[in-house]
């Protein structure tokens, strides 16, 4: 058999073409392609919402630049921005599904596929809206730089995600998809998971962060953080900023507390992300 990270995609569930504007043909599609044995904890579903994600946080309020209309990560240089790497495994993952529905847009399928994946591993549902035009290669993009650093803290934090328009609730709020997947030593060079369940949407993410000691790794690779207990679960220093600053932290306590509250919030903020600078949507 085949290995590696294309190893065992199943057929798609409806495998055939669909009439332009069958949403749902596309959302089955997607939904079967999500779990397969051999590629990490056994679900596509993670690094899709980070495809979802890295599309649409390049937006800037200031001059509505960027964000997920136009689907300009399918081409150079976007797609070789280092923030970007590992990305071309979930790009290619839905190529099948873009052949069976060639009419839907690049930027609406990759979007789509971050909130079929949320809803599909227990996550709230995340109101979708089609609509993303995809954009020729050579179109004008942003700069390179846009999306967030891992080794930075509270005050970059605030830069990035303020200039797409988020304030510090949803900075949180957001953050909480590290329940989901796993960092990668040959994608952005740190490593492991965030919580033992990283094939589930939960609040589990804000649980490890406020119950355990988190010490740094040793280890070659950059800084990052692991638990003190079993050394197995792992946060980044973005990651821990959210505890040391007070308005994060209290968010962080509140969603550990409050899965509901957590689901309300993430679904309202990831949806508004998928939606960043993307013109004549249809009324919600
Ligand atoms: Zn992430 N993220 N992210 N993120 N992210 C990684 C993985 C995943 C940051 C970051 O540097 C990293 C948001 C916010 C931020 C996901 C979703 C969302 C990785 C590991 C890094 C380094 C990549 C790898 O090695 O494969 C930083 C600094 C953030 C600022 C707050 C937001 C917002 C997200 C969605 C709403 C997801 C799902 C993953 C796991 C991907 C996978 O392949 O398992």
């Amino acid at each position: 058999p085949e290995s590696g990270p294309m190893a065992g995609i199943p057929a798609l569930a409806t495998g055939k073409r669909s009439v332009p504007g069958d949403y749902d043909a596309v959302r089955k599609d997607i939904s079967s392609i999500l779990d397969v044995d051999g590629y990490d904890d056994g679900s596509y579903g993670p690094v899709l919402v980070r495809l979802a994600w890295h599309t649409s946080g390049t937006y800037d309020k200031k001059d509505g630049s960027g964000g997920s209309n136009g689907a300009t990560m399918r081409f150079g240089p976007e797609c070789d921005w280092a923030a970007n790497a590992g990305l071309a495994t979930a790009r290619k993952l839905l190529e099948p599904i873009k052949a069976a529905h060639p009419w839907i847009s690049y930027g609406d399928l990759w979007t789509l596929a971050g909130a079929v994946a949320i809803e599909d591993m227990g996550g709230p549902t995340i109101p979708w809206r089609a609509g993303r035009v995809d954009a020729p290669d050579g179109s004008k993009i942003v700069p390179d730089g846009r999306l967030p650093d891992a080794t930075q803290g509270a005050k970059h934090l605030r830069d990035v995600f303020h200039r797409m328009g988020f304030d510090d609730k949803d900075i949180v709020a957001l953050s909480g998809a590290h329940t989901l997947g796993r960092c990668h030593t040959d994608r952005s060079g740190f490593s492991g998971p965030w919580t033992n369940a990283p094939t589930t949407f939960s609040n589990l993410y804000f649980q490890e962060l406020v119950n355990n000691k988190w010490v740094p790794k040793k280890w070659d690779g950059p800084l990052q953080y692991e638990d003190k207990a079993s050394k197995q679960l792992m946060m980044l220093p973005s990651d821990l900023a959210l505890l040391s600053d007070r308005t994060f932290k209290k968010y962080v306590y509140q969603y550990a507390k409050d899965e509901e509250a957590f689901f309300k919030d993430f679904a309202v903020a990831f949806s508004k992300l998928l939606e960043l600078g993307v013109p004549n949507l249809p009324p919600a």
